[in-house]
């Protein structure tokens, strides 16, 4: 077994942590936040995906405990760096958690030490940036330290896909650092693959995403025209879903949110335009495309409004589910937040129900505000010249949605269709 240090708990690194102590590693998770260490030190979670129950039973046995003195790294075999890449400015990763841990990292590893980073990057941020920040000038590659990449899959609530049955990809900074990363992972992971090398396991995970980046936004721009040619497309792709083989299904929606799939594939554009001076149009395209859907559906909004013969202004619109996706509390590039200033800014009263969101803190042109989520979202509907439905939260009554809203714009294509219901 190894003595292992985690860099980073959140979403992905106590996950990694916790699966690594259960099969029976020594596990210190090191983190900057004092306040998250001291409570995951008492058994108490941060992390939605981890019980308290999971996390003090690992706790009390004494595999994991949490530190944030980066001298538990002395004692490592294995540092695993699962730390936040931001999109920055330029629209490319924010690497400066990295090159912090990076460099923590360098001051405390020993020789013999595997370190893999898992933040998601564009390829060759293992080579160019963060090995030599770990390497510095005392370490060489594999004399002492092995270094390589793997890309995470964690995949908040998904209650399917935990971290021992996603199969896991490595790739080293040479063989003996993935043959190290392999080693280590199967460990712990039912399945790990090994990368030809770091480029291709971080590229490996850019492709997943901007997969899926750019066939949302194929069917985000066939909804438009499909509506013109009054073809309905939810009907088109359920039919086109009974493929069995060549086709995955993707649907429309109000926008693309979440921390990976606006995020990732602009890291990939972000690198081909600086190393090679041309865009990743694909990518760029889909980012247009995905970027335009919120204020798509507040024309639509605008529509129906005027089919009713109602101006947007002075109008109670209610935004049913603000998160980035069903059944989930986060709302990182949530594309709610468009489609509530888009509305605001013609005038019109917007009210919104989320069962994980009581509060929305909104930074808007006339400051910081807030409102709050409407207590009954029946009643509410019922009350609203139009509804909006963003995220199928699972808790919803559809069919009430339907028979409560006077008009509906359905962005998800679930509710039961009426002459009220109005799908993207
Ligand atoms: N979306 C659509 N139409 C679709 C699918 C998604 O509009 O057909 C929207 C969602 O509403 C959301 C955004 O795109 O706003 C992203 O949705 P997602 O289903 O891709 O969910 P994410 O962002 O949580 O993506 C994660 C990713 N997991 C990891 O990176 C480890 C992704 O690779 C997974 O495939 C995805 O979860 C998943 O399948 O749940």
């Amino acid at each position: 077994m190894f003595n292992l240090v985690v860099v980073g708990l959140g979403y992905v690194g106590l996950p990694m942590a916790l699966r690594a102590a259960e099969v029976g590693h020594r596990v210190v998770g090191l983190d900057v936040n004092e306040q998250t260490v001291a409570a995951l030190n008492v058994g108490r979670s941060h992390i939605g995906d981890v019980s308290d129950d999971y996390l003090s039973g690992l706790v009390e046995s004494g595999g994991f405990s949490a530190s944030t003195s980066p001298e538990c790294i002395e004692a490592a075999d294995v540092v695993l760096v699962c730390v936040p890449t931001p999109l920055s400015e330029d629209g490319g990763p924010d690497l400066r958690a990295v090159e912090s841990a990076a460099r923590t990292i360098s001051r405390h590893v020993s020789p013999g030490t595997l370190v893999i980073l898992e933040s998601t990057t564009y390829p060759g941020t293992t080579e160019e940036v963060f090995a030599p920040l770990v390497l510095g000038d005392r370490h060489r590659l594999d004399d002492d330290v092995t270094i390589a990449f793997s890309p995470e899959r964690i995949n908040p609530g998904d209650r399917t896909y935990g971290v021992q049955n996603t199969p896991k990809v490595v790739g080293g900074l040479s063989q003996a650092s993935t043959d190290a990363g392999y080693d280590f992972y199967a460990t712990f992971v039912d399945v790990v693959v090994k990368a030809k090398g770091a480029r291709e396991a971080e590229m490996a995970k850019l492709l997943e995403n901007t997969f899926r980046h750019v066939n949302i936004a194929l069917v985000n721009e066939m909804v438009r025209f499909c509506d013109e040619l009054d073809i309905d497309l939810w009907d088109a792709i359920d039919c086109a879903e009974t493929k069995p083989f060549g086709f995955m299904a993707f649907r429309p929606g109000p926008g693309v949110g979440g921390h990976c799939i606006p995020v990732d594939p602009s890291y990939l554009s972000h690198r081909v335009r600086a190393k090679l001076g041309y865009s990743f149009r694909m990518v760029e395209l889909a980012e247009e495309i995905n970027h335009a859907a919120p204020i798509y559906v507040a024309e639509q909004v605008q529509l129906q409004l005027n089919e009713a013969g109602k101006p947007v202004r002075g109008s109670r619109v209610l935004l049913l589910g603000i998160t980035y996706k069903a059944d989930v509390a986060d709302m990182r590039e949530t594309p709610a937040w468009a489609i509530s200033e888009r509305l605001r800014r013609w005038g019109g009263h917007v009210q919104y129900h989320d069962p994980y969101v009581p509060v929305w803190p909104r930074a808007s042109g006339a400051g910081m505000d807030r409102m709050e989520s409407v207590p009954d979202p029946y009643a509410a509907a019922g009350e609203a010249d139009l509804v909006v439905l963003l995220q199928e939260h699972s808790e919803y009554d559809l069919d009430k949605v339907a028979a409560h809203a006077e008009i509906v714009i359905d962005t998800r294509g679930v509710l039961p269709r009426g002459n009220n219901v109005h799908p993207l």
